[in-house]
């Protein structure tokens, strides 16, 4: 049987065992969107997870979504990445970073001379984001145009680039959660016609490209991606036949030889089986049409996380706020120790406390 605490590789990835930490937004980047000491500090102390992804990080200017948020589109991003994945490999850990565009969950303040945000279609959410005065409803977004779709594929791929260059084991491209590449799959949000709406084939067609491109440029065998294919997160409806959908974009994507999907099951941060839900999806069936690694999110415990690594039924399970408030997960969740609880109003923003203060057992 095998436990949460043998190695196992996702692609090229070697991970000293299957407890990984979930990409988690802070909003503690520094002057730039640039990450600072402290969240050198906070990734060294999380060292000892198979896998680290690394927080959701903004591929361009435009990418961004909310305040102080990383990027990895500078040079100085770029610098600031390095002395963290520096201090993660030292302690012995694997770091990806999450390639991030927030698409129309964003807000005008936050975007080069104040530029709208941009999206499959013209539909602003209902959806509220941080910015320097505090929240605010997001800004209405326009469509992207067809011809300015090679540039945004461009970004990923920088992105990608320049991830490996700040010493990043690889990059997981964001496609949950209802940002940039969620409002082009959905038929919910997408109403273009031409070559990204429509059918979907048509809808799914720029994530593809992208993983192409990303995969092309640093190895497919160092490139994953992230995928929520029911959550309403970020006041987005689900698609109107999310099997289909994220069915036919797994199809598309096995024949890359990509290292990993990572797999929100539910509602994101809620319920792993919504209510609403009529037909319960079957995340089986996709892994089925997968052979790579296969990573598992959402509300997982101990009992849970290693029936789903015993079962085959994942290669390796993600972890959130418990990783944020329990820096020794792994060691914790060996021993069957007590976890720290979470301090959710230090989740965004602010210095250390909430960040870098939660203690290791002795
Ligand atoms: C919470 C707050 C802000 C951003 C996601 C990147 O949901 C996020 C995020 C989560 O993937």
């Amino acid at each position: 049987m095998t436990t949460l605490f043998e190695p196992t590789r996702l692609g090229d990835i070697a991970l000293a065992n299957r407890i990984v930490m979930a990409p988690l937004t802070r909003n503690r980047a520094q002057a730039g969107n640039v990450p600072g000491p402290l969240t050198v500090e906070y990734y060294r102390q999380r060292a000892s997870a198979g896998l680290i992804i690394a927080e959701a990080t903004q591929i361009s200017p435009m990418g961004q979504g909310y305040l102080d948020t990383p990027g990895i589109h500078s040079p100085e991003q770029v610098a600031g990445w390095r002395k963290v994945t520096d201090a993660v490999h030292a302690g012995g850990g694997r770091i990806v970073l999450q390639l991030w565009h927030v698409g129309r969950i964003s807000h005008s303040s936050l975007l080069p001379d104040g530029a709208q945000p941009v999206s499959s279609s013209a539909h602003r959410p209902n959806a509220k984001t941080f910015t320097r005065e505090g929240f605010v409803d997001t800004s209405a977004p326009r469509a992207l145009r067809d011809d300015e779709i090679p540039d945004l594929i461009e970004d990923y791929r920088r992105a990608a680039v320049n991830a490996i260059e700040a010493g990043f084991d690889g990059v997981e491209v964001h496609a949950a959660n209802n940002y940039l590449l969620d409002q082009f799959m959905r038929d919910s949000v997408n109403d273009r016609s031409g070559p990204y709406g429509g059918s979907i084939a048509n809808r799914t067609r720029l994530v593809v490209d992208i993983m192409k491109s990303v995969a092309g440029a640093i190895g497919a065998a160092r490139t994953g991606i992230r995928l929520s294919p029911v959550t309403t997160f970020n006041d987005t409806p689900r698609d109107s036949d999310p099997q289909a959908l994220y069915g036919h974009l797994i199809r598309e994507l096995a024949p890359l030889g990509l290292a990993f999907v990572h797999m929100i099951e539910g509602e994101t941060g809620g319920a792993r089986a919504p209510a609403d839900l009529v037909t319960p999806f079957d995340y089986a069936a996709l892994k089925q049409s997968f052979a790579g690694g296969w990573i598992v999110n959402n509300g997982y415990d101990a009992p849970t996380a290693t029936k789903v690594v015993a079962d085959g039924a994942a290669d390796a399970v993600a972890f959130g706020r418990p990783f944020i408030s329990n820096p020794d997960l792994v060691r914790r969740l060996r021993e069957n120790a007590p976890l720290n609880p979470l301090r959710a109003e230090l989740l965004y923003g602010g210095g250390a406390e909430g960040y870098t203060d939660y203690p290791a057992l002795p």
